[in-house]
């Protein structure tokens, strides 16, 4: 048996590449797992199983190992028979689907720079070059690879922990037709970090569609936007001071972005409209009131703001109205009420980033036009999460509890469908084991999202306040509701001997992924994200095709008032989560190597926080305490029974029975499996695999005898 045979040799090899499968590791102490990974770090070995979990960590260099021909080796092939690699679980997932015909995920996790967004692309070009394809199929292939570019120019950044960090949530359903051809796919994105739009940290960066327009675009599209080939000149680009990084070329991305919303068929004039949209985002930055009257905004030059009417299709003179004054219905006219400088610069920020991020959820759009399949045959799919991963900076804002939040849910989902499902299905079916103790996140989940009693609740609450609420009564209703959760720490209990102290303004969360403290400032703006009335109206009038259609929609969605920020981002996951348990889970856990982004380096320090919380110890146990696959007593018959004389081609009684009889005859040794209440279960992989190849050859054998019988006539 090839597959058995493998792994044997893998094992004789373990001195020099480390174990393949934690599984197979003698002792399951941490210590061991650590020096596993380590070991086939250095080796380049980047990729590990727990069982049919895949370990993955960031080697911070190119490996020669995402070629064609490593695509043709991975295809078909069964998955302990090769060296560990994303390839393998990419295929054993689209084959899981084609022959028992359900839906699929694969959960990428881990936090910020671990090599989520590259592992979902490498799954991507996978099923893109290796599943056969028609001509037809062939463009919306390329229009679904060539709709990473153009999402990651928009919605990722450079951020302090990761040069190109994806601030906005990504789900991506792959459609495939029965043959297994990939004929469509469809894009959910989640809450975009429209902050940064308006103003980034020291170290970060704006989105990179900004610096790639500024350094790519021809003279000609600058000048006919305005614009001039200089980031510095730009102050929604400059706040980080880091305009240019070594390791990103703008220049290049820029023909990139270019050629792919080419392929993704954007036309010469959407393509205008999103230019200009980007474009006046950076002139509406550089519109400056004059600080010498701070009670009454005025503007200090109207050049910027003329630029920016003119890129959006609105009238100046309204524009200029609706950025310095607020307009009040009187009972028989409208009363113009002058605006403060603040407050002019709060309606020009709010401005600014609703029309990016409406933008942006339109580019969703247009590209799920363009790549859906709507044909209503039946068709299956595997869907790639990939979200921003957990993140802790110095500063840590609302923008990051949303973040943080979402990858509580993720780990609590993890949670469910592994630990917890596993032991709970052991237990159903009366297989003798022992219990595993596992860190349950769910209490941190219930903290931030309980109906009426969470920090999400009372954020609402704080913000539909009318009258005096502001970020510290939020602050000091969340330390009088939740001051003694376990997982809360405020000011004001503060242990001072254990932990850093807390300034004032500032609460703490204890994550399943490590300590995060949250400054409340703007939590309630943020959480409101309100744009004026009037200047809403503007916008639908906007000559700029993108513009009016973004802003009439936003509008009829919000008779009554618009949810929450935080609200509506809580019933999107609980959307996604409802979504993604109805289909067969696969995971990726991510770890980062370490800090710096440097390649060769193994920060054990750092891998071993990332093991502990990921849970990959105790995933790694109850995965050696139990079986590695099961199945249905009925299922398993009805594929394996042609190998065995005494289940073929009938078995009239019991179905354990019957399995109980065909792995008896299959030679399974008593340590190999367990017979549950409605299940079978398998210990390893490979006794199963060597069954599989059985069956493999009887079907075979089965064939050439149908054939030789029919030649024979
Ligand atoms: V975030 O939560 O979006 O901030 P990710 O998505 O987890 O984060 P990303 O995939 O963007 O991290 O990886 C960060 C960087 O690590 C990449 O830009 C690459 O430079 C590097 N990386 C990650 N995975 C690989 C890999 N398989 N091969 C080579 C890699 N480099
Ligand atoms: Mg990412």
């Amino acid at each position: 048996m090839q597959g058995q045979l493998d792994m044997e040799g893998a094992l004789t090899a373990r001195d020099r590449v480390g174990i393949q499968d934690f599984v197979l590791l003698e002792e399951t102490t941490e210590v061991a797992f650590i020096s596993n990974l380590k070991k086939r770090y250095s080796k380049d070995l980047i990729y590990t199983y727990i069982g049919t979990l895949l370990v993955s960590v960031n080697p911070y260099k190119e490996l020669d190992i995402y070629n064609k021909k490593q695509m043709d080796t991975y295809m078909g092939v069964n998955f302990f028979e090769l060296p560990p690699h994303i390839y393998a679980l990419a295929d054993n997932a689209y084959h899981t689907m084609l022959t028992e015909f359900n839906n699929h995920f694969i959960l990428i996790s881990g936090e910020s720079g671990a090599g989520k967004t590259e592992a979902s692309k490498k799954i991507l070009q996978f099923y893109a070059v290796s599943c056969p394809s028609t001509t037809l199929m062939s463009t919306v292939r390329d229009k679904m690879l060539m709709s990473n570019p153009v999402l990651e120019a928009f919605g990722n950044a450079k951020t302090l922990k990761n040069n190109n960090s994806s601030r906005f949530g990504k789900y991506m359903d792959i459609q495939f037709d029965s043959q297994g051809d990939a004929v469509g796919g469809h894009i959910l994105n989640y809450l975009l970090e429209k902050s940064r739009v308006v103003h980034q940290n020291h170290g970060e960066r704006n989105f990179h569609i900004f610096y790639q327009l500024v350094e790519g675009a021809s003279d000609n599209l600058l000048q006919q936007l305005g614009l001039e080939r200089d980031c510095q000149h730009y102050n929604y680009l400059t706040q980080g001071e880091c305009a240019t990084v070594p390791s990103i070329n703008d220049k290049n991305d820029w023909k990139s972005v270019k050629n792919a919303l080419q392929v993704i068929e954007f036309d010469e004039i959407n393509t205008k409209y999103l230019f200009e949209v980007v474009a006046s985002v950076l002139h509406l930055g550089n519109v400056q009131f004059d600080t010498g009257n701070k009670d009454q905004a005025l503007l200090n030059d109207n050049t910027e703001l003329q630029w920016v009417s003119k890129l959006l299709g609105v009238d100046a003179q309204s524009l200029q109205e609706e950025l310095t004054f607020r307009k009040i219905e009187a009972k028989w006219e409208q009363v113009l009420s002058p605006f403060t400088t603040d407050h002019a610069i709060y309606a020009r920020d709010a401005l600014a980033k609703a029309i990016y991020g409406q933008t942006f959820t339109w580019l969703v759009h247009r590209i799920n036009e363009s790549t859906e399949n709507k044909d209503a045959s039946q068709k299956t799919v595997i869907g790639l999460l990939d979200i921003y991963g957990f993140e802790v900076f110095y500063v840590n804002s609302f923008e990051q509890f949303c973040i943080n939040y979402c990858n509580e849910k993720l780990q609590q989902l993890f949670i469910q469908l592994t630990l917890k499902a596993e032991q709970e299905e052991y237990e159903a079916e009366g297989i003798e084991w022992e219990t595993v103790q596992f860190f349950n996140n769910k209490i941190i989940c219930d903290l931030v999202e309980e109906k009426h009693r969470g920090i999400i609740s009372l954020l609402d609450e704080e913000c539909l306040r009318p009258g005096d609420a502001t970020d510290l009564t939020f602050l000091e209703r969340l330390e009088e509701k939740m001051g003694n959760h376990p997982h809360f720490v405020t000011h004001r209990l503060a242990d001072i001997n254990t932990r850093r102290t807390l300034e004032r303004g500032d609460f703490r969360l204890l994550h399943y992924a490590g300590e995060v403290t949250y400054c409340v400032v703007g939590f309630l703006d943020k959480n409101n994200d309100l744009l004026y009335r009037n200047i809403k109206d503007l916008m639908c009038q906007s000559k700029n095709a993108i513009v009016s259609e973004c802003f009439s929609n936003m509008d009829r969605g919000n008779k009554r008032r618009p949810e929450t920020v935080a609200t509506q981002f809580k019933s999107s996951l609980l959307k996604l989560t409802e979504m993604l348990v109805a289909k067969q889970a696969w995971y990726i856990r991510c770890l980062k190597s370490n800090e710096s982004k440097q390649p060769g380096q193994f920060d054990e320090a750092l891998i071993r926080h990332q093991v502990k919380y990921l849970g990959l110890m105790e995933h790694l146990r109850v995965r050696r305490a139990g079986f590695a696959y099961r199945r249905k007593y009925e299922d398993f018959l009805k594929r394996y029974k042609p190998l065995c004389p005494a289940t073929w081609p009938h078995w009239r009684g019991f179905p354990s029975d019957g399995v109980e009889v065909l792995v008896q005859h299959l030679g399974y040794l008593p340590d190999e499996y367990k017979m549950g209440r409605t299940k079978i279960f398998i210990r390893h992989p490979r006794t199963l695999y060597a069954t599989e190849d059985a069956y493999e050859r009887c079907k075979h054998e089965l064939a050439t005898r149908l054939q030789a019988k029919y030649k024979g006539y």
